[in-house]
């Protein structure tokens, strides 16, 4: 072990910020949001040093590799596994965070996503136990909420800002802040930013992560930001503002350029959407082909009545091995509730010319959407059995989450959804009317996973962790 933590990146001196990714997140690939943070704030002069200890812990303890499935997530955010888990990291955690204050950066910003806040407290509690006294803010998904940030309230001795959405713009304002301000603040700062143009941003520069803490020449991009659609459960539309792109020419250097230089060749699309904007879609396909690099690529589509069976075949024949459609349902009626604009004709055309161009076809499912009910439960088996030879597996079925910067929150008086004060999974414990219930929601799940296992459909109960073993 000692010899292992030696070989570990070491911390610059003089640095404006160090970013720290905590874990859990998939250690198959580079994690884009602090990387992309990091390159812009390095772009723009600032000594900005990326720590991922994410990679590192998972590099470190192979004997947990378990605990970084993420079907594993939840121990990490419930206080009787993580004792257990703070229990195995605690020399290294601890000998990492000495390494940091050592190292003494004028900032130290660590990323937040849901399911983190144990972690991010337990750095806190060790920065504090090794007497820092100097200025930590917060960033990423995790603390998007007033509400979210209030699990952080007992540190803000240590905390001195939060950084609200996206990244770039917003820290870099933050570390502009002249020191006597910082020094008047009685309360965190917030720094909100405005949706920054995606030809402003760098290419993510992978020379700033550690490349031996990867195994797998994986690397996640992303071609978008934002959402064109604003399904009613879904977040994309307050987490990232408006809905923005960057250019087919933009997206195929950037591909050329991880691989050529840096050796990557599978790339995974963090795009909400990658078919946000069908022609720059189509457009980036074309360009891929005719250079015909030896890569692979997946994404998250949208369904799409624009796609025909020629822009299929175009996606496989720029490297596309994998596509997800977040098809949610198989009742015309709650996809209306749902706002998807889309219909089951076009479901049932995107999934079977996608899967007969030789995609890997996957599909999101969602139960207990408020005003399902059981004619709608069987029309979502109906799809599945009807369409089956065409989905090759159901990446995840989730007993539907009210997100809280999603529409369904906002509006979740007036449609009378109701909360029992037993928050035991956050925004899960939710009813509407007598027969939509988490109990019944899980029956209804059940139901549709008997199915799956009869057709011998492959499946997640929430978001996988195979994004790139294909
Ligand atoms: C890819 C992805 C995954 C992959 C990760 C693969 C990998 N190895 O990287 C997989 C499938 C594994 C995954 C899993 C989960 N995910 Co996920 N995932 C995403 C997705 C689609 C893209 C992430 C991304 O790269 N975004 C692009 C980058 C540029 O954005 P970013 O990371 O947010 O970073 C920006 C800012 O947040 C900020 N920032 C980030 N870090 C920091 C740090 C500092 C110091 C500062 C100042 C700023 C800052 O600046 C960055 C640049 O602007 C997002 C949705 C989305 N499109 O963003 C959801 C998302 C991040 N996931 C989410 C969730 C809930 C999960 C799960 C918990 C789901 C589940 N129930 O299983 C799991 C578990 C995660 C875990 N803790 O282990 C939520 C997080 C919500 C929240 N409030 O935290 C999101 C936002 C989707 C959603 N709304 O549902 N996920
Ligand atoms: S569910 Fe998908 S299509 Fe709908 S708003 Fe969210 S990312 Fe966009």
């Amino acid at each position: 072990m000692t010899m292992v933590l030696e070989k570990l990146p070491k911390i610059e001196a003089g640095l404006d910020l160090l970013v720290i990714h905590p874990p859990p997140w998939g250690p198959d690939s580079p994690p884009l949001g602090p990387l992309a943070l990091t390159t812009f704030l390095v772009d723009h002069g600032l000594q900005v040093q990326l720590l991922d200890l994410n990679a590192e812990l998972a590099t470190l303890f192979p004997e947990g590799s378990a605990l970084w499935g993420m079907d594993q997530a939840w121990r990490w955010s419930t206080p009787q596994y993580f004792s257990d888990i703070q229990n195995m990291l605690d020399s290294v955690v601890r000998s990492r965070a000495s390494h940091i204050l050592a190292a003494a950066p004028r900032l130290i910003g660590l990323s937040a996503t849901y399911g983190k806040e144990l972690v991010i407290k337990y750095l806190l509690k060790i920065f504090r136990s090794l007497g820092y006294s100097g200025r930590i803010i917060l960033g990423g998904p995790g603390v998007f909420l007033a509400e979210d940030r209030r699990a952080y309230a007992s540190d803000e001795d240590l905390i001195c800002g939060y950084v609200v959405g996206e990244g770039e713009r917003a820290t870099l304002d933050l570390l502009r802040i002249p020191e006597v301000d910082w020094a008047s603040r009685q309360s965190p700062l917030l720094g909100t930013a405005t949706p920054i143009d995606m030809e402003y941003l760098p290419c993510p520069n992978p020379l700033l992560i550690h490349k031996y803490l990867y195994a797998k020449p994986h690397m996640m991009v992303e071609w978008s930001r934002g959402c064109v659609r604003t399904c009613r459960f879904c977040e994309m539309e307050i987490l990232w503002g408006r809905y923005r792109s960057k250019s087919a020419t933009q997206r195929v250097a950037e591909l050329k350029h991880f691989y050529e230089v840096h050796g990557y060749s599978v790339f995974h699309c963090a795009d909400p959407a990658v078919n946000g904007r069908y022609r720059t879609l189509m457009e980036t396909c074309k360009q891929l082909r005719a250079l015909a690099l030896p890569i692979r690529w997946t994404g998250h589509l949208m369904i799409s009545p624009a796609m025909s069976s020629e822009d299929f075949l175009l996606l496989a024949a720029s490297g596309c091995a994998k596509v997800g459609f977040g098809v949610e349902s198989g009742s015309e009626r709650v996809l209306a509730l749902m706002h998807k604009k889309t219909s089951l004709a076009a479901v049932e055309r995107n999934v079977r010319d996608a899967h007969e161009a030789g995609l890997f076809v996957e599909i999101f499912l969602m139960v207990g959407y408020p005003g399902e009910c059981e004619e709608d439960v069987l029309a979502t088996i109906a799809l599945l059995r009807k369409n089956r030879p065409y989905i090759d597996a159901v990446r995840s079925i989730n007993t539907v989450t009210v997100q809280h910067a999603s529409a369904l929150w906002r509006e979740r008086s007036t449609l009378g959804i109701e909360y029992h004060g037993r928050l035991v999974e956050r925004d899960h414990d939710w009813s509407f009317g007598s027969d939509n219930t988490l109990e019944e929601r899980r029956r209804r799940q059940q139901r549709i996973l008997d199915v799956l296992n009869e057709l011998g459909l492959s499946h997640h109960h929430a978001a996988g962790h195979d994004e790139f073993n294909s």
